[in-house]
């Protein structure tokens, strides 16, 4: 039994070893070693080059590096009928909720003004309410965003979500399709975009979804880059219409050396780092899904392709 790790990002060796810890008897082959390509069951990925997949004849599984699938579904030769398997794991999981509360409790209490004051030697308050006042909205409210709610209502603030069905989360006002998009932005001050990239996603954050906010609201985007149409957001931020922004994904990865968010003085940028997979927790939620295949078991978080997540 072979699996196939690629990834320019994640390191191969704790990947292997962790792979290994969880089932010795895993033939666990590091790109470009790959061997008999006929050998290889599974491949562990993430961003493999167009065509790698559909060179593989005994594919039997595709795992997501990443809670995301689109650098999988952007593959137009993808094997078709070989199931693709999102990454769930606790450790993305925590990263990518600290990471919100982070961001939130940050547009919250105002840091981007309150270093703009720093910056200029000026000693000023600024009034803020309590996170009870404050509404924070999410849009996608699976795995991550649902874990991001649980944990911001669990400070206190007045948490929404939308989805594209409807949710029932303690604490969580919940909104859902098109039709409810409206509504859910009219009421949000600090909008999360933790969508997945779909047709139906891409460039949502836009100018008309930011003239939806309540005026100066904060946006953080930690879903995909594409998500956002970049321009749009250098314009709402320039009319006052986005007060501040925090931005862990990009159109283009990496950002531009010259690209105006890097120096612009309300927009916090990261780099792609929100959330990491962690090898211990992610090889156990791989190795469980291969026991599942074996066995005929069903498997644990299969994307739907006709979706795109
Ligand atoms: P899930 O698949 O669990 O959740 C996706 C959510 O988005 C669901 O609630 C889904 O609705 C909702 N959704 C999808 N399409 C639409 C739509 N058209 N309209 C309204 N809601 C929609 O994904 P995860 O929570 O695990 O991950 C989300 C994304 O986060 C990933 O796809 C990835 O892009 C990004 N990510 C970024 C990281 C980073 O470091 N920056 C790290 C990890 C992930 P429903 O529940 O109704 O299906
Ligand atoms: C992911 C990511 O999709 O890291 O997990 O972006």
């Amino acid at each position: 039994m072979a699996l196939l790790f690629k990834s320019e990002l994640d390191r191969a060796d704790l990947w292997a070893d962790a792979l290994r810890r969880c089932d010795p008897s895993l033939d666990v082959r590091v790109w470009p070693e790959i061997g008999q390509p006929a050998e290889i069951d599974y491949a562990l990925v993430w961003k493999p080059p167009p065509g790698l997949l559909a060179s593989l004849p005994e594919l039997k599984l595709i795992f997501s590096l990443g809670a995301g699938v689109d650098h999988l579904t952007s593959d137009p030769e993808l094997p078709p009928g070989v199931p693709v398997l999102r990454m769930v794991e606790p450790g993305l999981t925590g990263g990518m909720t600290e990471y919100v509360v982070m961001s939130v409790l940050m547009h919250h209490r105002r840091m981007v003004d309150y270093a703009g004051l720093q910056r200029d030697n000026v000693w000023k308050v600024i009034p803020t309410p309590l996170a009870t006042e404050r509404r924070v909205g999410i849009m996608g409210l699976g795995v991550l965003g649902a874990e991001s709610a649980a944990a911001l209502t669990g400070l206190g603030f007045d948490v929404a979500g939308w989805s594209r069905s409807p949710k029932s989360l303690q604490g969580v006002e919940s909104f859902h399709g098109a039709e409810q998009l409206e509504a859910f932005l009219a009421r949000t001050e600090i909008l999360v975009c933790l969508l997945p990239l779909t047709e139906e996603t891409r460039g949502i954050l836009n100018a008309r979804t930011f003239a939806q906010l309540p005026r100066g609201a904060a946006v953080i985007n930690v879903g995909r880059g594409d998500l956002l149409l970049e321009d749009d957001l250098l314009q709402a931020l320039e009319d006052g219409q986005v007060g501040a922004a925090t931005l862990d994904v990009f159109a283009a990865e990496p950002l531009d050396r010259a690209h105006p968010f890097w120096s612009h003085p309300r927009v916090i940028i990261t780099p792609h780092i929100a959330s990491l997979t962690v090898p211990d927790s992610g090889a156990r939620a791989v190795i469980e899904n291969i026991r599942r295949h074996q066995s005929g078991a069903p498997l644990l978080n299969v994307a739907d392709l006709g979706r795109g997540y």
